[in-house]
């Protein structure tokens, strides 16, 4: 069922009692403390290959609001860094916070930023399918981008002028021909460590990239994804997806990894 969500009692404190890997041992996401990173100069960088990548549409799911993508071409990878092989780009969403500065997942010596943008890609060289991909331990990639208030972000409004269209949960608008390039910071510096999705299933099943540069969006801009709704056009309720982020989970002893110093 999709009965989950980030509300009293619904939220990351119960996820357990329906998802037991909730308390599992490679959980996301997690507070990166820079100072404590291994390094290792062997990781190469990133390498992202969007140019011919094919956005299909945008939904509220709920959860948060999502951009998917045409993912036959082999093209449209990230590989690199701790990557064996190329992913493949799956579609993207964000997490944000209510008004204040917390809405990121990660955080960085115990400081949150205000939103973070997830850039999924799924292993197609050693799995037929996106879902059979994302219960294997090196399923999944993300692509983790924080998202810190300051100035308008001139590519971010392709989004946001398209958000009033999926108000309520359950709507899917088309979008298409739209590039995720726009949103990345001009350093894709990162750190890397194994975990999980954010969400239930929470299956452990992701090789986490969170990018060390924030890209910079606007109050307004941000104030616009809390104007979407997690309930249904059929709702006499209204409520607002605010505050849809996951706390920090226990490192267990796990590495987390800095390419260089
Ligand atoms: S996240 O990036 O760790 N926040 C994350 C969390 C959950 C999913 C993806 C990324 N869930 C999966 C669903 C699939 C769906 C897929 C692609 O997203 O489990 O059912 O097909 O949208
Ligand atoms: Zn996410």
């Amino acid at each position: 069922g999709d009965h989950w969500g980030y509300g009293i009692e619904d939220g990351p404190s119960v996820w357990h009692k329906t998802y037991p890997i909730a308390q599992g041992n490679r959980q996301s996401p997690i507070d990166i403390v820079p100072h404590q990173a291994s390094c290792d100069p062997s990781l190469g960088p990133i390498v992202l290959n969007y140019d011919h990548c094919t956005s299909m549409n945008i939904a509220n799911n709920g959860h948060s609001v999502i951009v998917e993508f045409d993912d036959t071409d082999d093209r449209v990878v990230i590989q690199g860094g701790p990557l064996d092989n190329p992913y493949k780009l799956k579609q993207f969403h964000f997490h944000w916070g209510g008004k204040g500065c917390h809405g990121s997942e990660h955080t960085v010596a115990g400081n949150s930023y205000a939103s973070e943008l997830h850039l999924v890609h799924w292993n197609a060289v050693k799995y037929g399918t996106f879902e059979e991909a994302a219960t294997a331990p090196d399923g999944l990639a993300v692509l983790g981008i924080f998202l810190e208030t300051g100035d308008d972000h001139r590519w971010l409004n392709m989004i946001t002028d398209a958000l009033y269209m999926v108000k309520f949960k359950g709507s899917v608008t088309d979008f298409e021909g739209f590039n995720p390039m726009c949103l990345l910071p001009s350093s894709l510096d990162y750190w890397t460590y194994l975990g999980s999705l954010t969400t239930p299933p929470l299956y452990e099943s992701v090789v986490w990239i969170i990018l060390r540069e924030p890209i910079m969006v606007s109050e307004k801009q941000l104030s616009k994804f809390r104007m979407l709704l997690l309930t249904e056009e059929e709702e006499d309720q209204r409520i607002h997806m605010e505050n849809n982020f996951r706390p920090p989970q226990p490192l267990n002893g796990r590495k987390f990894i800095l390419p260089e110093v």
